[in-house]
């Protein structure tokens, strides 16, 4: 191990360890004031106490775990991801790409597993328990924005969650080791490979648990980015595109990407669910937060409008701006 290798890490370490991520506890009462004000600031933070039971996570992780040890032809016989199934590489149709491998699914089940594993029943029903718990979690922190933003119907924004045609996706990504770890090691094992590309995601709110490994990180008001801390006990919430919208601006969403050091040994795996509205819902501002004469600051569409939109974009564009208000 090269001298340069350890100071590589050290100083990824203490860059993480000095990180300033919002952390809430869902369990204390003033929990709905601090998700405020991270989705104000950063539009993202980290939950603890978040009641999904660990056997769900833990079954999960080792289902996604066997998925991609598997001989990369019967990978392919599950993609390619257009958009759902298996996905290597390409992120998207347009000509994005990264180091990583990735199952995207609907969250309605109505994924054809046999394509997939050996055992797709015990799969389907690992996956069924994970959603339920995690899209309850969502739930509940969206009822506390709500709580936050003094909005009168509690559910405003969890009800399109609980939405029998909400449009919503959980993906698998696996971010596999340096794949030329000898060269790595030549170099001293510095530098760094984009896992997946800097973007916002266009539903209303990502719920992302990874393993043990670093790579994510978040891009602030000011546009520098910050590394977050993995931990792996917790999870981490993103606001989307559309919740910004419907605060009119006042939550953001944030910018995200995962970065891989090329000393990289163990594989990442991340697990996360997009909360998306039905594809007929029209994605407008919360009428208590337009203000008097204050307009929307964006044009009416529809989530399906918007996701169509989302589709042609390359990953990095910034997608409200189309529908901005000037
Ligand atoms: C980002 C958030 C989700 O992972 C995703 C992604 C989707 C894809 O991987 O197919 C997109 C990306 C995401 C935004 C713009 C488009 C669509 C890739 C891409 C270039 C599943 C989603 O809903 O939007």
């Amino acid at each position: 191990m090269s001298v340069s290798y350890i100071l590589d890490s050290a100083s990824i370490l203490s860059s993480e360890s000095q990180s300033n991520i919002p952390l809430v506890d869902l369990s204390k009462p003033d929990s709905r004031h601090l998700i405020v004000k991270a989705c104000e600031e950063f539009g993202f933070f980290k939950v603890v106490n978040h009641g999904v039971p660990p056997e769900f996570i833990s079954e999960i992780e080792s289902q996604a775990l066997s998925f991609f040890s598997l001989p990369m032809s019967d990978k392919e016989k599950a993609g390619p991801a257009d958009p759902f199934g298996y996905g290597n590489k390409n992120i998207g149709a347009n000509g994005d790409v990264g180091s990583v491998e990735y199952l995207l699914l609907k969250t309605d089940h109505s994924f054809n597993f046999h394509k997939l594993l050996q055992t797709p029943e015990k799969f389907r029903s690992a996956l069924k328990d994970y959603i339920s718990a995690v899209r309850k979690m969502a739930c509940e922190i969206l009822e506390l924005m709500a709580d936050g933003l003094k909005i009168q119907q509690r559910n405003a924004l969890s009800k399109l969650l609980m939405d029998e045609q909400s449009d919503s996706v959980f993906r698998l990504n696996y971010y596999p080791p340096c794949p030329m770890l000898d060269e790595a090691s030549v170099n001293g094992g510095e530098g760094s490979r984009i896992g997946f590309g800097e973007h916002t995601d266009p539903q209303i709110i990502s719920v992302l648990r990874s393993n043990n490994t670093s790579g994510l990180q978040i891009s602030t008001r000011d546009g520098s980015w910050i590394s977050v801390p993995p931990d792996h006990t917790s999870y981490f919430i993103n606001v989307g595109d559309s919740l910004q919208v419907m605060t009119n601006g006042r939550f953001r969403s944030v910018r995200h990407r995962v970065l891989l050091a090329n000393n990289n040994w163990r594989p990442r795996v991340s697990m996360i669910y997009f909360g998306g509205p039905p594809l007929s819902e029209k994605i407008i501002p919360l009428p208590s937060l337009v203000k008097g004469k204050e307009e929307s600051l964006y044009e009416e569409f529809t989530w399906f409008e918007y996701k169509s939109s989302a589709y042609s974009s390359r990953l990095s564009d910034n997608r409200l701006e189309l529908f901005q208000r000037i």
